[in-house]
């Protein structure tokens, strides 16, 4: 069975179902397309354009967040996962849209390979920053004064700009002792929408390990 397979099963009909934006997330919304053309019917909430441009055509309606209180579930991928179900996300873009929308969501449902599992954020080096762009020098100097120097993302060529007109920096990271703690003090630069950090946000993480789904619930739930 494959990690999308599994998150399929916890969909009901009449969900609002958050969609996730990368590989992972993709695999799922393909999936979900299927069995609503097959008759199931739920509502979708995109966490970016890719997202919602996939969905569109697959035949998934789509509704806004002004339209509903609260999602039943949200599914999406991540780029890191720490012992808690701390995350690392953005290494595909959609950050901040995506931590709206599992905010948003009754139960958040990560998707990842087993390689995405780190003993502690930042084992793979990166952590995504979205910042202003009239922001973008002050912000690339006060990262660089943390001691997490930032590359701004490139796409073609040329800046990337996320799908909230900003754009993304990616900082150098080393393992992160206290994650909390740096979340705070980066949200603490002016001109700062938010980072990749995703902290005690995902309830379940299913994990594919060759053809088998582990499944990790956030402890005290
Ligand atoms: C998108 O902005 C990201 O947060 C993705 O969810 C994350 O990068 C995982 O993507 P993959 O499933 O493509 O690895």
């Amino acid at each position: 069975m494959t990690i999308a397979e599994r998150a399929l099963e916890m969909i009901q009909d009449g969900f609002v179902v958050g969609l996730g934006t990368g590989r992972a997330a993709t695999e799922f919304v393909n999936a979900l397309g299927k069995r609503v053309q097959q008759g199931l019917r739920i509502r979708g909430v995109p966490t970016s354009q890719r997202s919602a441009d996939l969905a569109t055509q697959l035949g998934i309606p789509l509704i806004t967040l002004d339209q509903v209180e609260q999602l039943d579930l949200d599914v999406d991928g991540a780029d890191e996962v720490d012992p808690n179900l701390d995350l690392i996300k953005g290494l595909g873009g959609a950050l901040i849209r995506e931590k709206i929308v599992a905010a948003a969501a009754k139960r958040f449902i990560v998707l990842v390979g087993s390689e995405k599992i780190v003993p502690a954020l930042g084992a793979h080096g990166v952590l995504p920053v979205e910042v202003v762009p009239f922001a973008l020098p002050l912000c690339m100097r006060r990262l660089t004064a943390m001691g997490m120097p930032p590359t701004p993302r490139q796409k073609d060529g040329k800046l990337f700009i996320s799908d909230n007109a900003n754009y993304v920096l990616d900082c150098k990271i080393q393992p992160i002792a206290d994650p909390r703690k740096l979340e705070a003090e980066i949200l603490a630069i002016p001109g700062v929408v938010g980072t990749g950090l995703f902290l005690g946000m995902a309830h379940t993480v299913l994990i594919q390990d060759g053809d088998n789904v582990q499944v990790k619930e956030r402890k005290g739930q």
